[in-house]
């Protein structure tokens, strides 16, 4: 199950480097991990010592590959977790203490308002999709990916960018997870290398791995091959320090067997998958623990 997942948030506790980062809150750090997940027994790394919203981490991914970057289009699924980037935006550009709800609640209600304030200017989906060149031509990486899987599966040119270095500066965060690179073994097994450069430990990576593996069972099913190994790494990877007592509370429990993820249906191409069609079944975690998410 998730031992070395577990391993890592035990010996970043124990040994990493305590700093103070970009928001302030402060974090213990260590430099460069791998984690290897099989997913091709059916398992999937959602993680059991808590309950991992494995919907909205789905729905995430989702969002990343219909090329959006409002937040308006995560509300209307009730998916929160981007809201304090706008928000946080929002409250310093016009000085109004609105609340989080009532921010979402009009990014919903307005579209002219959501345009102006909910849009997290050219990240993950935008750069995955419409890239844009020095010619001003647009890249569709997804695309261009399904077609060597398919094409040519020996091919060591099959990956996805998201550091845009033109782009950084208009970005309502860089992105942490900014390359996906795939390999297909001679028995068309489909493996997948997430490089991720910063990764909060406690909170993000549990949607990362979940939004990974949804991932690789799309891409797998569109090219008939068959899901074989997700493989993490991480740069900076992190514990905020008021994540630190979570972390212990996590690390008290004991881990059990990952759940399976299955397709229910073949999609007509990679964007014709919606949260439908993601089945989990044995999925028995430990609950829920809250931790609040560094802006
Ligand atoms: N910034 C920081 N500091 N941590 C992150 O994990 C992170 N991300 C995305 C962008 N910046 C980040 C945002 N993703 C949650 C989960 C993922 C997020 C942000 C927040 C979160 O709060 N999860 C809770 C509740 C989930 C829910 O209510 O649905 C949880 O318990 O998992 C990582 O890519």
């Amino acid at each position: 199950p998730e031992y070395q997942y577990l391993d890592l948030l035990e010996r970043i506790l124990a040994h990493g480097d305590e700093r103070i980062d970009r928001t302030g809150i402060g974090t213990r750090s260590v430099f460069g991990e791998l984690l290897r997940f099989d997913l091709s027994g059916g398992q999937v790394p959602i993680l059991t010592t808590k309950r991992v919203y494995w919907k909205p981490a789905v729905r995430e991914m989702l969002w990343f590959l219909t090329g959006g970057t409002n937040i308006r289009d995560l509300l209307k699924d009730k998916v929160r977790i981007w809201t304090d980037w706008p928000l946080a935006h929002y409250r310093k550009a016009t000085g109004e203490a609105i609340a989080q709800g009532d921010f979402e609640a009009r990014i919903l209600a307005d579209e002219a308002f959501a345009a102006q304030w909910g849009d997290l200017g050219p990240v993950y989906g935008k750069q995955w999709r419409r890239w844009l060149d020095a010619e001003g031509r647009e890249h569709d990486q997804i695309a261009t990916l399904v077609d060597t899987l398919r094409r040519n599966p020996a091919s060591r040119r099959m990956l996805f960018h998201a550091w845009n270095v033109g782009e950084l500066d208009r970005m309502a965060l860089p992105p942490c997870h900014m390359v996906y690179q795939f390999h297909v073994t001679s028995r068309g097994r489909l493996n997948c290398l997430i490089f991720q450069r910063s990764c909060d430990l406690f909170l993000g990576a549990a949607f990362n791995f979940t939004g990974g593996a949804a991932l690789l069972l799309m891409l797998a099913q569109q090219a008939d091959l068959e899901p074989g190994e997700l493989i993490w790494v991480g740069g900076d990877v992190h514990i905020y320090l008021n994540h630190v007592e979570q972390a212990r509370e996590q690390l008290a429990r004991t881990p059990r067997a990952f759940p399976t993820m299955r397709l229910a249906r073949k999609a007509e191409s990679i964007d014709g998958y919606r949260i439908e069609d993601f089945v989990v079944d044995g999925y028995d975690p430990h609950p829920a623990i809250h931790g609040d998410v560094a802006v």
